[in-house]
């Protein structure tokens, strides 16, 4: 154990780190051991993973089983994002490690994503704009003609928080709504489909706002985008594992779906690509919750986490 390991400052391993002013506070706080910025992570964990009493992390950069078993004095785990599919929350709840996340600051700018990438597609704001810069305007005259999201039928699955935020920006626009989900919710007044195909069905849009993880995994399949049909559009501001994306890809190269608009993929950064040749898919890099607003309160939920935790004090925004 080196010297500095015996200061009093608590040990915190930062994944991913916070927000600058964010930061700097956490730096003058405690002693922070950067994994994000070290050459060997394997050395730095050996060395002192046994002192490290706090992480900080994101929805995206998580923390995997195999880590939290190297680090023994683990108490609680500050994460910036809503979901924590990423996250062994099980795992931590064995081992009587808290989880924190940051649930409601970021509902509306996902919200709004979902809404752009709807609109996006369906009324070809992509190739619109690149309809002018590439002159076609000019040589070939007006862009085809898009579909009205007026009179148009948004099926959402996940009507959590973001899934609510999303149908209230929608219905305003006269758009009908229903929903999928574990259970019927009483404090709603749209209608409930128990069966997900059943929705695919009846939706020309289908929005997903559900966790990742092994319970949603692969929900929207093959057959699911068969329901859909030939004039429906999937929206994905939820996590990639929701969708089996080999199977989007087929719908959309076959033109057995209108199209899609994707905020989240299957093995990020990497498999947007998987998408690029494709017209009928608007793509968005998991940036939905990217605002400097939105990532700075994201960044404070986490000090003010930490800081309650250290003092003692009620977790804000505990996940276990
Ligand atoms: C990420 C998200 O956490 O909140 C979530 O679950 O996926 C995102 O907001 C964020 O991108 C991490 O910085």
């Amino acid at each position: 154990m080196t010297s500095d390991l015996a200061t009093a400052l608590p040990n915190v391993l930062v994944i991913w780190p916070n927000r600058p002013s964010q930061m700097a506070h956490l730096e003058a706080t405690y002693k922070l051991h950067r994994l994000d910025l070290c050459s060997n992570p394997e050395e730095m964990i050996e060395t002192i993973g046994d002192s490290i009493t706090a992480v900080v992390t994101t929805g995206i950069k998580g923390l995997s089983s195999d880590l939290i078993k190297r680090l023994p004095n683990l108490k609680i785990v500050a994460s910036s994002g809503v979901g924590y599919d990423s996250i062994d929350v099980a795992l931590c709840s064995e081992l009587g490690i808290r989880v924190t996340n940051t649930p409601d600051i970021l509902t509306d700018d996902v919200a709004d994503i979902a809404i752009a990438l709807m609109l996006a597609q369906r009324r070809g704001i992509v190739l619109g704009d690149r309809w002018i810069r590439e002159g076609c305007w000019a040589q070939q005259g007006p862009m085809p003609l898009t579909s009205s999201i007026r009179g148009k039928r948004l099926g959402v699955v996940g009507l959590g928080r973001i899934g609510k935020a999303i149908a209230a920006r929608v219905e305003p626009m006269g758009v009908e709504i229903a929903y999928f989900g574990r259970r019927p919710q009483a404090d709603t007044v749209y209608d409930f489909k128990p069966e997900l195909i059943d929705l695919a069905h009846w939706a020309d849009i289908l929005v997903l706002a559900c966790p990742g993880g092994e319970a949603t995994h692969h929900l929207i399949n093959a057959e699911v985008l068969a329901a859909l049909g030939t004039n429906g559009t999937l929206i994905n501001v939820a996590r990639g594992s929701v969708v089996d994306q080999q199977a989007l890809i087929d719908a959309l190269t076959t033109n057995s779906i209108a199209g899609a608009g994707l905020d989240v993929f299957t093995t990020e950064p990497h498999d947007g690509q998987a998408f690029a040749g494709l017209e009928n898919v608007v793509l968005y890099p998991h940036h939905s919750s990217g605002t400097i607003e939105t990532r700075d309160a994201m960044a404070q939920l986490v000090v003010d986490n930490l800081e309650a935790h250290f003092a003692g004090r009620a977790l804000l925004t505990a996940i276990n």
